[in-house]
């Protein structure tokens, strides 16, 4: 049987004329249904431009989901992604808006859609341009927000958690890919806006750079837990994410993962992901290294 098999044939119409009579086969029509489904989730091409898409930039507290971006929350403790939840309440009353649940103030996310730093109604918080808010319950539900891959193709996620709340944030921050762990960090300090609070504590901030081809539909969840110990109480985190699809990518298993300490000092790591581990660079000394994710990105079927 040929690629595309068909049979023809021709038959006189009701006027008498002869016209062609082509009648698709079964095998014909599911290759022709397989074609239009590989079209449709093609991988970009490279000489494609770059497509970027950054969480504050594309903020909606009209749309959820918003695109490709998801706001919500567990409704559980669980990072499993049947317990993501869609917020379903919007507030933007004021300077700073929010996504809510139907039925309590947290967990929440909360953007800022000015060009400038933004403190909360009660001033023990401030949010940065092009920074989200992320908190999670009082019984550990995580704030979450997810980004759903487009199209198949190379992207670069950077993900920047930061406290941002004066009382020091205390908080556990997630990357995972398809309910994979990623990138896993505790934030405990502030590591803000300086103009509103000195930079402070053990680990104010934590980066997750990755690079890696996924498949259209893939998920690429951010989580804000309410940390190790055990409250929520002061820990608003701030979160920007920047992901960006290019298909000039250079792709492999490179990535880095940072978390800052207080004073700028950094300590953490960057390298090649092997089946190893990953081989960090001499400096800083391994003894330094705050942070090691577990896992890279998984690679598109
Ligand atoms: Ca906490």
């Amino acid at each position: 049987m040929g690629v595309v098999s068909s049979v023809a044939g021709s038959r006189d119409d009701r006027a008498g004329r002869e016209v062609e009579v082509v009648t698709l086969s079964a095998m014909t029509i599911v290759l022709l249904a397989l074609l239009a489904a590989v079209a449709d989730g093609a991988p970009a091409r490279d000489d494609e431009p770059a497509a970027t898409y950054d969480l504050a930039a594309d903020f909606s507290l009209v749309r959820n989901p918003n695109g490709p971006w998801e706001y919500g929350f567990s409704a559980s403790t669980s990072l499993a992604p049947d317990r993501f939840t869609l917020a379903s309440v919007a507030d933007a009353r004021g300077t700073i808006g929010f996504w809510h649940p139907a039925a309590a103030y947290y967990p929440y996310l909360a953007s800022n859609p000015t060009r400038r730093t933004r403190a909360d109604p009660t001033r023990s918080w401030a949010l940065r341009p092009g920074e989200v808010a992320l908190e999670a319950s009082n019984t550990g539900q995580p704030a979450i927000v997810r980004f759903v891959v487009p199209r198949a193709g190379r992207y670069r996620v950077k993900a920047r958690f930061a406290g941002i709340h004066f009382g020091l944030s205390s908080t556990d921050v997630h990357v995972l890919i398809n309910g994979v762990p990623v990138f896993d960090a505790l934030i405990d300090g502030y590591g803000g806006d300086r103009a509103f609070h000195a930079i402070e504590g053990r680990s104010p901030r934590a980066t997750f750079v990755g690079t890696r081809r996924m498949a259209a539909g893939a998920v690429v969840t951010f989580a804000v837990g309410y940390g190790a110990n055990g409250t929520h109480f002061n820990d608003t985190t701030g979160l920007r994410v920047r992901i960006q699809a290019d298909p000039r990518l250079r792709l492999g298993s490179g990535w880095n993962a940072r978390v800052w300490r207080s004073g700028h000092a950094r300590a953490g790591c960057r390298g090649r992901q092997s089946r190893r581990g990953m081989r960090a660079r001499p400096h800083p000394p391994p003894d330094k290294l705050v942070l090691m994710p577990r896992r890279v990105f998984e690679t598109s079927p």
